[in-house]
């Protein structure tokens, strides 16, 4: 109204994983002039950049992909029930040059800083080169696992062997045959690395500091009859996934746990221990994430079959978590990963007992003794949900940064929009439904898109949220945080990472209600109109 028009693009994205490249494709479809910023040298985002060995889904491929094409869904085959990182990307290839999405996409483009400025009611970008764009729409899709963080340990550079993060792994092959490896993290990336390093390597040395709770993936192929169901079965498999808690095939099972005798309650763990993917976690009880006494009961489960797997009894006392109970993390799935401590040329090092001095020119030394190795595998995770967002210089109205208003934990409109922010959507940023990944992807994309065509159909160049509403919702996020163990726990869901300064407080980063609460809200937002937003 009255505005001039914005110069270059009606949007900009950033980012080109999963959530970029679909927004791209909807927001194109509407006839908007959309450039994508991407920092790789290609698409794929996680995919891309998370090349370690071993990295795979932990949810069925084929409930992971994108459900917004027919014709995609009938030409891509699975090839295994949980698929590798290598075909995962291709398949995001596939889509990108299938949807001719490159044109639209610049790559080796990393945004450093994005300012909004009232006068245009836009946002200019700008990239690490110096160059800046104008637009009236900025769509974050940086992803809530992107930014990779590194031990804080004396002697990191000294190191004259080849260290790698796993999620900045080289895009050519690693050689381990013959050599001394080092993995430090057993989260769900070290137990992925190290189950697949294992027999390749000369000698492994796991460092590990918290142990984890682990349950079998039970992958396998696909064969021709499986796929021919699986494609013929889409629409009630993405349908299930819109009804159940997470947005995975698996939701709680309605019992809690002391509501079956305790012979149906083994029996109960044991079919789920046999069974392929999340089942155990997101298919189990429905009080074991909330109630202790019902979580103990998984827990005994599970370390008993930790005591059966691993032959050293020692090993298998240190592989058993002491300090949250099974669950209240993010559950690593796993492949014979504790048949590899019953290797011989496998150690397990608990840094709890012996903490890790200083990485040498040589190795790692602890308070033990000094280790040499030929390669050291960083498996230390994320600067989760935050983390990518405290990257870029976000400067919205009135010259408010992001990074200050967040200092205490993210405030957001429904995970989406911030207060001061006007005109910026972000796509899977704290506060959103997580689950199955792109399942809740595809919603927020098709929330964002319906509110572009809203502000187009009604000439609006200024969308943004209230402070009531941005209270409102925190305030919800946070209510429907109390009562979870894992909230109670320090994990990178509940905001915590030693390697960060600032982030040794746990906060409520993640919407924990369930998927379908969490758009069934989001709904009747836009079948209201947007009235909850300041409109102009
Ligand atoms: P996670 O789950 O955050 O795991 C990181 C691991 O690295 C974890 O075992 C950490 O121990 C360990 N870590 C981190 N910093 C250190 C230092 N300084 N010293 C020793 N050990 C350290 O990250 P992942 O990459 O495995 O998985 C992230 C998500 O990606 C995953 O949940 C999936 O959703 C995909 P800690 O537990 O903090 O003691």
């Amino acid at each position: 109204k009255g505005v001039t028009p914005i110069p270059d693009y009606d949007a900009i994205i950033i980012g080109a994983g999963m959530s970029g490249l679909y927004q791209l494709y909807r927001l194109r479809e509407q006839g908007l002039r959309v450039r994508v910023f991407e920092a790789g040298t290609n698409v794929g985002g996680t995919w891309y950049w998370n090349r370690y060995p071993g990295a795979r889904f932990d949810s069925e491929s084929y409930s992971y992909g994108y459900s917004f094409s027919k014709e995609l869904l009938e030409e891509w085959d699975w090839s295994e029930h949980f698929a590798g990182q290598p075909e995962t990307l291709r398949y995001l290839n596939h889509v990108a040059d299938k949807f001719d999405l490159r044109r639209d996409i610049q790559f080796s483009s990393r945004v450093t800083a994005a300012t909004f400025n009232e006068d245009s009611r836009g946002w200019t970008v700008t990239l690490e080169d110096g160059s800046s764009f104008d637009t009236r729409f900025l769509i974050t899709a940086i992803g809530p696992l992107s930014t990779p963080t590194l031990p804080r340990i004396e002697g990191r550079d000294d190191f004259k062997g080849q260290s790698f993060h796993t999620a900045r792994w080289p895009h050519e092959p690693v050689d381990f045959k013959g050599k001394r490896v080092a993995v430090i993290g057993t989260g769900a990336t070290g137990v992925q690395t190290i189950q697949t390093i294992a027999g390749q390597v000369g000698h492994l040395t796991v460092f590990q500091r918290t142990p984890n709770w682990c349950a079998p993936l039970h992958n396998g192929k696909i064969d021709a009859e499986t796929q021919k169901q699986i494609k013929a079965g889409y629409p009630e498999m993405f349908a299930r996934c819109q009804e159940t808690f997470a947005c995975f095939l698996h939701t709680p099972d309605p019992r809690g746990a002391f509501e079956v005798s305790d012979k149906e309650r083994e029996a109960f763990y044991e079919k789920l221990y046999g069974e392929r993917g999340f089942g155990i976690w997101q298919g189990n009880f429905r009080d074991i994430l909330t109630d202790r006494k019902a979580n103990a009961t998984i827990s005994d489960f599970v370390a008993r079959k930790i005591r059966q797997r691993v032959k050293n009894q020692a090993v298998a006392e240190k592989l058993i978590p002491r300090n949250h109970g099974f669950g209240t993390r993010r559950l690593p799935l796993e492949t014979f990963y504790y048949e590899v401590y019953n290797r011989d040329n496998v150690d397990l090092v608990d840094i709890t007992e012996t903490p890790i001095e200083r990485i040498t020119a040589a190795g790692i030394k602890t308070s033990a003794r000094e280790y040499e190795f030929d390669i050291i595998i960083y498996a230390t995770g994320f600067d989760a949900l935050t983390g990518a967002f405290d990257k870029i210089d976000f400067k919205g109205a009135g010259g408010a940064r992001l990074k200050d208003k967040w200092k205490k934990g993210p405030e957001t409109y429904l995970g989406i929009m911030v207060h001061e922010f006007p005109n910026m959507m972000m796509l899977m940023g704290p506060h959103t439904a997580l689950g199955n990944i792109p399942r809740s992807i595809e919603y927020s994309v098709d929330w964002v898109t319906g509110l572009v065509r809203f502000a187009q159909a009604n000439q609006l160049t200024r969308l943004e949220a209230t402070p009531e509403g941005v209270e409102s919702w925190t305030d919800h996020v946070k209510a429907l945080g109390v009562g979870l163990l894992s909230n109670e726990v320090n994990s990178w869901m509940t905001g915590i990472n030693s390697n960060v300064e600032g982030k040794q407080t746990r906060i409520i980063a993640r919407y924990s209600g369930s998927a379908p609460a969490y758009r069934a809200r989001c709904d009747e937002v836009a079948a209201k109109g947007y009235a909850e937003l300041r409109l102009g």
